[in-house]
Parts: C-alpha cells; sequence; structure tokens
C-alpha cells in the first residue's frame, strides 16, 4: 500500500493517520503539499484525479479516495480496535454522529473556510464573504449538540473511542486553525477534546 498524504492542517488525511496510529499500522507515504499546488500536478492527478487528498494505493494498484472509506478499509483489515463499532447498535451509532460531524459540523465549516479566510481567498475563483460568515451560527449549534452529547457520554458514539471521535478532533483543530476556538460554552467538549487530543494517536 502507498498512502498519500498531506500534512496539518489539512484535516482529511489526518483521518487515516490517526486510524492507523491506533491500530498500529505502518503506511508507506507520499507527501503532497497542497500549500505547493502538488495535488493538482499531473504526478498526483494521475493517482487521484479529483486532485485531493488523501488517496490510498492498494498493491493491485486500486486506488481508493474518500478520508472514511480508506478508513474503513483500515479497519477491516485490522479489526481491533475496532473504530467504526462491532454490534449493529454500536456500528448505527458511530456512523450516525459521524455524519453529525461531517454535515452539521464540518459542511459550516467548509463554507467558512472556502468563502470568508484570508488563505483561501488566493484560490478559489470567487469568495462570496457574507455567505461564509453566515455559517458561523450553524457551526455554534454543532458544538452545542456535541457538548450536551458529551455531557452524558466519554466518547461521542458511547463508551469506546471511535472515528465519530477521530473526525470530530479532525474537524475542531481545524477549525481551530480556521479561527474559532473551543470557549467555555461548551465545557463538556472541551474536556473531550483534552481527552481525545492527549492520546498518542492525535499527534500523527
Ligand atoms: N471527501 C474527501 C475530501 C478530501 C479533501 O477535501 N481533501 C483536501 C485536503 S484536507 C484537499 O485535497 N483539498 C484540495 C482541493 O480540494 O483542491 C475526503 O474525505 O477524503
Amino acid at each position: 500500500m502507498l498512502f498519500y498524504d498531506t500534512p496539518l492542517p489539512a484535516p482529511n488525511p489526518r483521518r487515516v493517520r490517526i486510524v492507523a496510529a491506533e491500530k498500529g499500522i505502518v503506511l508507506p507515504t507520499v507527501t503532497v503539499q497542497i500549500a505547493k499546488s502538488e495535488h493538482k500536478a499531473p504526478e498526483f492527478l494521475a493517482v487521484n484525479p479529483l486532485g485531493q487528498t488523501p488517496a490510498l494505493v492498494l498493491d493491485d494498484g486500486e486506488v481508493l479516495t474518500e478520508s472514511i472509506a480508506i478508513c474503513r478499509y483500515l479497519d477491516a483489515l485490522h479489526p481491533e480496535p475496532p473504530l467504526f463499532g462491532r454490534t449493529p447498535i454500536e456500528i448505527a451509532r458511530v456512523d450516525m454522529w459521524m455524519r453529525r460531524v461531517e454535515f452539521r459540523l464540518g459542511n459550516p465549516l467548509a463554507m467558512l473556510w472556502i468563502h470568508a479566510h484570508p488563505f483561501t481567498a488566493k484560490i478559489v475563483p470567487q469568495q462570496f464573504r457574507e455567505f461564509g460568515d453566515s455559517n458561523r451560527p450553524a457551526i455554534a449549534r454543532a458544538l452545542a449538540l456535541f457538548d450536551t452529547r458529551l455531557a452524558d457520554t466519554q466518547w461521542l458514539a458511547g463508551d469506546s473511542f471511535s472515528i465519530a471521535d477521530v473526525v470530530l478532533l479532525c474537524t475542531i483543530d481545524f477549525m481551530t486553525f480556521v479561527g474559532i476556538k473551543l470557549t467555555d460554552e461548551t465545557p463538556h467538549l472541551k474536556d473531550w477534546h483534552m481527552r481525545a487530543s492527549s492520546r498518542p494517536s492525535a499527534t500523527a
């Protein structure tokens, strides 16, 4: 296998690095620097014509993209510890919380990043600043939702650390990079962030 990775602050390849670290998998890695537009260079477009990282090239040459698909593949190959749940209800809970992170926090954050951040102004053809900023309340609502959940559970999907926590950690750290910090308004989420960040895999 060959893993095409991008360093921080890119959140999606980090999901794969954390899952690999949780499972003790060492992936031979090629680094693609988005800041240097290497993801749009012909060499990388030959691997992933979508021009996005991460990508995982399998031994038979098949290419997996989409960070969650790659994480699921690694989880199926190395089932311990299970990060996508074990029983039907665990699997459903993990999926439910992961999708809430992606749709309720990841999507508005992406719109804020693309349309209202000075860094992306150099990259996207046209920014709609007002629209970008209009996503801030949705981000705040999503943080409140996760805070309420984490008042009752140690990890987002229950008692065990899961891919839902991986996605939330990567999204929140990226959110900090974009300029929104966790505050005391979401104390349970802040505590969870400290727990998740203190796992050895979080340095990935
Ligand atoms: N849904 C994809 C999103 C991949 C993605 O957006 N990757 C970012 C890096 S975090 C990227 O390559 N951005 C450059 C671009 O889209 O041009 C996944 O989860 O893997």
